[in-house]
Formats: C-alpha cells, sequence, structure tokens
C-alpha cells in the first residue's frame, strides 16, 4: 500500500525546503520537492542603480553571499567592458575559496552529520575536554529542567540506524565542536580581503576594493594552515569513515545522471571566456560524455511554479511574475533546465566534469586516489555518499591552491581598475557557488537595472517536475530510496541533504 510521507522542513540550514514522498513496500516511488516561499530579489533589483546589485544580491544568503557578490560582479564586468588586474581575480579565488571550505565544512558537520552520529552518546562522555564537558552539562541542565530530551537544536530527530560505537560518536560530536571554531577561522579568512562577512562590503566590478599587504597575506595564511590541518586530519578522515560504516549508501541517491559545471577559479583572470582553463573547468556530462557550456541553451519553466510569467525563457530575457494561487503548481522555484533537461550542480557535477574534460592531471591524479582508496570506479560517485566524497575532495584542492593563488599576488600592486555604467548594456556573470552553477543576467536601461534574474544551484537541484513533467535532480535521486520506517523517512532525508540544499537561495 502506497503511504503519502511529508519531510518537512528538510534543511538544516536557511528557507524551508519541503519534500513530499509516496513510500510503496518501503521504497519512495514517487517525490516533490518543494519550496515554500517566495522572496523576491529579481523584483527588488528593477529600476535600481546597478551598484546595488552586488550588494542586494548578497542577501539572497548568508551561507554563500560571496557567490552571490562575485556572480553579481561578473556580470557587471561583462556589461561595462572591464577585467580585473592579477591582483583583482586572485583576491576574489582567495575569498571565494574561504567560502567554500566554511561553507562544505558546515554542510558535513552542522548540516548532515547528525544524520549518522549519535549525539545522545555526550551523555557518556567521561573526558576532560573543556567543549565536550560543556556540550554535556548544557544536556543534562536541559534534561533536568525538562526532564525528557528532545534537546534542539540536536533533538527529535528520526530513529534509524545511527553509528553504535560510542568512541567513533564522541569523536565525531567533538569534530562537530571544532568544525564551529574552524568556520569562524574560515570567516576571518576571508574577511582579511573582502571586509566583512556576511556580505563583502569589497569585491566591487573591476576588482575587490582590498589593498594587499604583506600583513593582511600572513594573516590569511596563517589561517588558511588551520584550516588545512582541519580537512587533512579531520574532515577527510570522518568522510571515509562514514562512508565506511555505511557501504549501502554508494548504491543510493543516484541523481538524474546529468552534470553542469559553469567552472570557477580562474587561473588566468579571464571570467567570461571559454571558461575551459578553470581550475574546475566549465562543461556538462550527459551519459558519461563531456561537452563543453552553450549558455544559450540554459532556461526556466515554470508550469508547476507559482509564476504566470513564460514557461522556458532564457534568463537574459527572464521573467519574475509570482501568482501564489496558481492551478497545478507547488514550488516556489522554477524549473531549470539545459537543452530541456533536469542537471545536477555542486561539487559532485564539477569534479566529474572536470575529470571527465581531463585537462587538469593534479584533479584527475586526486579522483583516481580517491576511488582508489575507497575502491570504486567513477561511476560510483553519483550516488548520496559520492556527493560527500566529491566535496570533500574539492575542499582540500581548493584549501591546497588558495596557498598557490596567495604566493602569486603582489603586496602593493592594484587590485580593482576603474570603470563607468554605461546607459544601456547587458551582462552575463557565471561563477559556481559551493552548492553548484550560479549566473545572475544584468540588463541596463537609462543607466538603471532594467532586468535582473539569477538562476541558482538550489534551484536546479531542488527544481519542481518542468513542462514536460520531467522531475527535478533530488526528486529522481529520491526515486527507488529505501524507507524501513515510513515514521523516520531518515534514509530520504539524508538523500536530500546530500545535495546540500539552501532554499533561501533557491528562492531568491
Ligand atoms: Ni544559500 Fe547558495 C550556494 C547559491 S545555494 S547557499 O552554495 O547560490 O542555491
Ligand atoms: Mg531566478
Amino acid at each position: 500500500m502506497s503511504r503519502k510521507v511529508s519531510i518537512d522542513p528538510l534543511t538544516r540550514i536557511e528557507g524551508h525546503l519541503a519534500v513530499k514522498v509516496d513510500v510503496e513496500d518501503n521504497r519512495v516511488t514517487q517525490a516533490w520537492s518543494q519550496g515554500e516561499m517566495f522572496r523576491g530579489f529579481e523584483v527588488i533589483l528593477q529600476g535600481r542603480d546597478p551598484m546595488d546589485a552586488q550588494q542586494i544580491t548578497q542577501r539572497i544568503c548568508g551561507v554563500c553571499p560571496i557567490s552571490h557578490g562575485l556572480a553579481s560582479v561578473h556580470a557587471q564586468d561583462d556589461a561595462y567592458g572591464i577585467t580585473p588586474p592579477e591582483n583583482g581575480w586572485l583576491l576574489r579565488n582567495l575569498i571565494l575559496g574561504a567560502n567554500y571550505i566554511q561553507s562544505h565544512i558546515i554542510h558535513f558537520y552542522h548540516l548532515c552529520a547528525l544524520d549518522f552520529i549519535d549525539i545522545t552518546a555526550i551523555l557518556a562522555y567521561s573526558g576532560q575536554d573543556p567543549m565536550m564537558t560543556e556540550l554535556k552539562s548544557w544536556v543534562q541542565l536541559e534534561l533536568r529542567e525538562n526532564k525528557t530530551l528532545p534537546v534542539a537544536p540536536f533533538l527529535p530527530r528520526y530513529e534509524g540506524n545511527y553509528v553504535t560505537d560510542l568512541d567513533i560518536n564522541l569523536g565525531a560530536i567533538h569534530h562537530y565542536l571544532r568544525a564551529l571554531e574552524i568556520r569562524q577561522i574560515a570567516q576571518e579568512a576571508a574577511a582579511i580581503f573582502c571586509g566583512k562577512i556576511p556580505h563583502s562590503t569589497t569585491i566591487v566590478p573591476g576588482g575587490v576594493t582590498e589593498k594587499v599587504t604583506a600583513d593582511k597575506l600572513v594573516a590569511y595564511l596563517g589561517r588558511l594552515q588551520k584550516l588545512k590541518n582541519f580537512i587533512d586530519e579531520c574532515y577527510i578522515p570522518d568522510v571515509l569513515a562514514v562512508a565506511g560504516a555505511y557501504p549501502e549508501y554508494w548504491e543510493i541517491g543516484k541523481g538524474c545522471g546529468q552534470f553542469l559545471s559553469y567552472g570557477v577559479f580562474s587561473q588566468d583572470g579571464r571570467p567570461n571566456a571559454q571558461r575551459s582553463n578553470f581550475f574546475l573547468p566549465a562543461g556538462t556530462l550527459q551519459n558519461g560524455v563531456y561537452d563543453t557550456l552553450q549558455i544559450q541553451r540554459i532556461s526556466e519553466e515554470i508550469r508547476h511554479s507559482f509564476f504566470s510569467s513564460t514557461s522556458g525563457l532564457h534568463p537574459a530575457t527572464g521573467e519574475t511574475v509570482p501568482a501564489a494561487a496558481k492551478h497545478g503548481a507547488y514550488s516556489w522555484l522554477k524549473a531549470p533546465r539545459y537543452g530541456g533537461k533536469p542537471m545536477e550542480v555542486g561539487p559532485l557535477a564539477r569534479i566529474l566534469v572536470a575529470y571527465h574534460q581531463g585537462s587538469n592531471r593534479s584533479l584527475n591524479t586526486a579522483v583516481d586516489s580517491l576511488l582508489g582508496t575507497i575502491g570504486k570506479s567513477p561511476a560510483a560517485l553519483d550516488s548520496l555518499l559520492g556527493r560527500h566524497a566529491a566535496r570533500a575532495l574539492e575542499c582540500k584542492m581548493v584549501a591546497d591552491l588558495c596557498f598557490e593563488w596567495a604566493d602569486r599576488i603582489r603586496p602593493g600592486q592594484p587590485s580593482a581598475v576603474d570603470f563607468t555604467i554605461p546607459a544601456k548594456g547587458s551582462g552575463v556573470g557565471l561563477t559556481e557557488a559551493p552548492r553548484g552553477a550560479l549566473g545572475h543576467w544584468i540588463e541596463i536601461a537609462d543607466h538603471r537595472i532594467h532586468r535582473y534574474q539569477c538562476v541558482v544551484p538550489t534551484t536546479w537541484n531542488c527544481s519542481p517536475r518542468d513542462d514536460q513533467g520531467i522531475a527535478g535532480p533530488v526528486e529522481q535521486a529520491l526515486l527507488g530510496t529505501p524507507v524501513k520506517d515510513p515514521d523516520h523517512p531518515i534514509e530520504a532525508a539524508r538523500v536530500v541533504r546530500s545535495f546540500d540544499p539552501c532554499l533561501a537561495c533557491a528562492v531568491h
């Protein structure tokens, strides 16, 4: 018998994602991914000064504001015909790199780990670590005052097959707490060059306004070394430990099989060129075949979305007209499509696209080494555990590369160029946010923003069905997921969280 199961809210991060599934004979047979709010950034931007865009769009999210700021200034660089000097694009890489590291660490430890580790193990802790004893005392106090668990934000939770080994659980809880400090260090590293975080003040068209000094570089590098140590000593081993404890998840959560990357981390400062020479290059992977990126193939369909605008428009001519009472709609996300197809975006897409494009030999060696460690083929990465593994590997490679980019920066040299905003113009700004392909499209008329469209990573991944009724990537990944107890659909939640969804971004 089929049973309707609602997982709502699903994410431990910004925004309301609801996932509804049909479960029959303990398997998911249908899935609907629903964004439950409208924010209206694309409408708010109309009529404003173009220089407001990188400030306002950063407010789409507190987790990936750097990516929105960069997508916006890339679009403006394109519209104004300017290119940042070497220090400018290197600083953009360093700021974005620090933001990736904090985002990937928050995802694994604070948004996902509690799906696997047993947080209640803290009550059995008998050591002397100050953070651990503080957490234990707090949980005990909560228990005394309220007599019973739950202890927010850790509980309530779905019951399921959590790790049972006490030492592994306590070790993971310790890393969960350390990861809070590590995130702070990553944010400080970014803020050295981006003014403040979240919501940088120094990311502007033409580069970055922060002047580089040797002192600032040293301050950044000291923090980067701490991040690198944590990634090597905790994050990578912990992801491998989860993979070892839950090997069945190499077979669960396979997505739509089509991957898209816009490319990120310029190596030579040409942000809107072919993007094939980026550290993580642009392109698509469909049926295991790599192809170059053709941005004219991007569109957004809205048959099942709460919008009344024309369906299937390219974002350069996109429209955002909300229609809350629309019949047949079930989500506030549009359905982005590439050549009419849903595409998975994110670290797994970036790694697979880069691996099959093949120009970055050190990346391919790192992926082969990871595959050797886990004894899997590249195809096995299209899975729940593959997403975690790709994210961790990317985090490590980005941290390593930040050292090289910092080395190329020349203190005292300019980091931005001047520009004039034209009366009329248009531009596209593509980047990769931690969660995947992010594009901003700007059209300027009479020195003002005439049209602004954002196509956002979680909009790709959590999109509803399109005009043809084809389900989005997360909806497809859920199909066939075993659910042992429909009252506690922990397995389905784990599948969705492997995509690292952020609904605040998705509905923008
Ligand atoms: Ni709110 Fe974001 C990232 C963007 S997700 S986190 O990474 O853009 O859609
Ligand atoms: Mg949009």
